[in-house]
C-alpha cells in the first residue's frame, strides 16, 4: 500500500512557498498567481488561492504538497488548507526587515497544527542575510514552546526542500514508533 502524507508549505510572502514546491514537484505545479499589487514586496505575482505539487520518495511515500498565500488577508485559506495534514514546513526570507516577527506570525497562525503534527522551519537568503542567525530563530520557536529544526534553506534548490521535507518525515516516522511502543 503507497503511503501518502499532506504536507504544507507556509511562510512569508516572497519566502518562495511557489518555488519549492515546483522546484520538486514531479506532476506539474498547480498555481494560483495573480499579479502583485502590494509595493512593499518587488515580487511580479503572488498566491492568492494555494499552490500543489507531488513528490514520491525512495521508500514510496507519496507527499501532497500544498503551498499558502503568504499575505496576510488569505489567513483564512491557512486553517483551511492545513486540515487533514501531517507535516508543515515554514519557509521564512532572512532578508525581510523582522524575520523574527515573520516567525511569530506563521508560529501563532499554524499553533495548531504544529502541536499535533510535525514542523520544520527553512530559513532563505542567509547568504546575504546571515541575521538573525538559526540560534536566534531557534530561541524564538522555544518562546511559543515549539521544538522543531531550523535550517537554512534555498526554496530555488531542489536538495535545500528535499532536505526539509525529510527531517519531517524523520519526526513522522519517530512519532509513529513510538505510538507503536504505548
Ligand atoms: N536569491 C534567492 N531567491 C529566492 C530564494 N528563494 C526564493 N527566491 C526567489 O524569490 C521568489 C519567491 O517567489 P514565490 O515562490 O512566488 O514566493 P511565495 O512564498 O510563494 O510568495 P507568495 O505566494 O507571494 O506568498 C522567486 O522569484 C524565487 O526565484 C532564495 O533563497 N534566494
Ligand atoms: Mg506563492
Amino acid at each position: 500500500m503507497t503511503t501518502e502524507h499532506k504536507i504544507l508549505f507556509t511562510g512569508t510572502m516572497g519566502a518562495g512557498k511557489t518555488t519549492a514546491i515546483a522546484a520538486i514537484s514531479e506532476v506539474d505545479p498547480m498555481r494560483t498567481e495573480v499579479r502583485n499589487n502590494d509595493k512593499a514586496v518587488a515580487k511580479a505575482t503572488t498566491t492568492v488561492g494555494m499552490d500543489y505539487g507531488e513528490v514520491k520518495l525512495d521508500n514510496g511515500a507519496r507527499l501532497r504538497l500544498y503551498g499558502t498565500p503568504g499575505q496576510k488577508r488569505f489567513d483564512f485559506m491557512w486553517s483551511i488548507l492545513a486540515q487533514g495534514a501531517l507535516g508543515l514546513v515554514v519557509l521564512i526570507d532572512n532578508s525581510k526587515p523582522d524575520p523574527l516577527d515573520d516567525l511569530d506570525t506563521y508560529l501563532t497562525g499554524f499553533s495548531d497544527l504544529i502541536a499535533n503534527t510535525a514542523c520544520v522551519i527553512g530559513v532563505g537568503r542567509m547568504k546575504t542575510h546571515p541575521h538573525p542567525t538559526l540560534d536566534d530563530h531557534a530561541a524564538r520557536m522555544q518562546r511559543h514552546g515549539v521544538v522543531c529544526p531550523v535550517i537554512a534553506a534555498d526554496a530555488i534548490d531542489p536538495n535545500d526542500v528535499m532536505k526539509l521535507l525529510n527531517l519531517l518525515l524523520v519526526q513522522l516516522e519517530s512519532r509513529a514508533e513510538n505510538e507503536e511502543k504505548t
